[in-house]
C-alpha cells in the first residue's frame, strides 16, 4: 500500500483532510507545518505545494493539493469505504456539484462577508452570486437529511460541513434552523472527533 502523509498545519483548512483521512480510515503521516514560524513557505514545501497553502497530500509519488480535490481523491481511491458516488451513477453528478460548491461557492461567499470590497461588485460577475443565494441553497440541501446525499455520507459532507461548521463558529454563516441537527450530526461522527482531538494535541504540542 502506497504510504499516505498530510501536510498539515492544525486547526486550518487542512483540518477538513484530515477529517476525510479519519473517515477512510487507512494508516497516515502527519507532516506538521507551523504558519506561524512560515514553514509552508519553505523552499522544502513550495516544491510539494507551490502555493505555499496546507492541505498537501503525498499518496507513494503523487501529490494532491486543494482541500476538496484531496476529498474527492481519497473517496474514490477507497471505494470500499462508500465515501464516493462510483462513476456510472447518475447520482455522481450531485456529489460532484456538492463537491465543487464548497470551494467555488461558499468558501468565496463567507470571505467576501468577512472582507467586505469597498465597491460591491455585480453578483452576476461572481461565480457564487449572493451570498443570501449561496445561504438558502444550501440551507435546502441539508435540511432533508439526514446527509448531502440521503442516508450515504460522503466526502461532500466532509467538503460542505466543514465549511458550514466553520462559517457558523466565526458568526459568517447563520445558524439556521437547516444547518444546526446537520451540524450536530456530523459532530457525532467518530471520525470528525478524532481529527479534533487530535488537532487540539498537534497545535498544543
Ligand atoms: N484553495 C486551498 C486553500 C488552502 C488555504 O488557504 N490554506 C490556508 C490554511 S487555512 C493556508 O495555507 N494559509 C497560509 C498562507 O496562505 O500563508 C484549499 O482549498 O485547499
Amino acid at each position: 500500500m502506497a504510504k499516505l502523509t498530510l501536510y498539515h498545519a492544525a486547526p486550518s483548512r487542512s483540518s477538513i483532510t484530515h477529517w476525510m483521512l479519519e473517515e477512510v480510515g487507512e494508516p497516515f503521516d502527519i507532516h506538521l507545518l507551523s504558519l506561524a514560524r512560515g514553514e509552508h513557505k519553505s523552499p522544502e514545501y513550495l516544491k510539494i505545494n507551490p502555493m505555499g497553502k496546507v492541505p498537501a497530500l503525498r499518496h507513494g509519488d503523487v501529490v494532491i493539493t486543494e482541500g476538496s480535490a484531496i476529498c474527492a481523491y481519497l473517496a474514490d481511491e477507497f471505494p470500499t469505504r462508500k465515501l464516493n458516488i462510483p462513476v456510472g451513477e447518475p447520482r455522481r453528478g450531485v456529489y460532484l456539484k456538492w463537491l465543487f460548491f464548497g470551494p467555488s461557492c461558499i468558501e468565496p461567499a463567507i470571505t467576501d462577508r468577512a472582507f467586505p470590497r469597498k465597491e460591491p461588485p455585480r453578483a452576476s460577475a461572481l461565480g457564487h452570486g449572493e451570498y443570501d443565494t449561496v445561504v438558502d441553497v444550501l440551507a435546502n440541501a441539508v435540511a432533508k437529511g439526514p446527509y448531502l446525499m440521503g442516508e450515504q455520507f460522503t466526502a461532500a459532507d466532509v467538503v460542505i460541513g466543514s465549511a458550514l461548521r466553520w462559517g457558523m463558529q466565526f458568526k459568517l454563516l447563520p445558524e439556521r434552523p437547516e444547518f444546526l441537527p446537520y451540524a450536530a450530526r456530523l459532530a457525532q461522527r467518530p471520525a470528525l472527533q478524532r481529527a479534533e482531538a487530535k488537532d487540539k494535541e498537534l497545535a498544543a504540542a
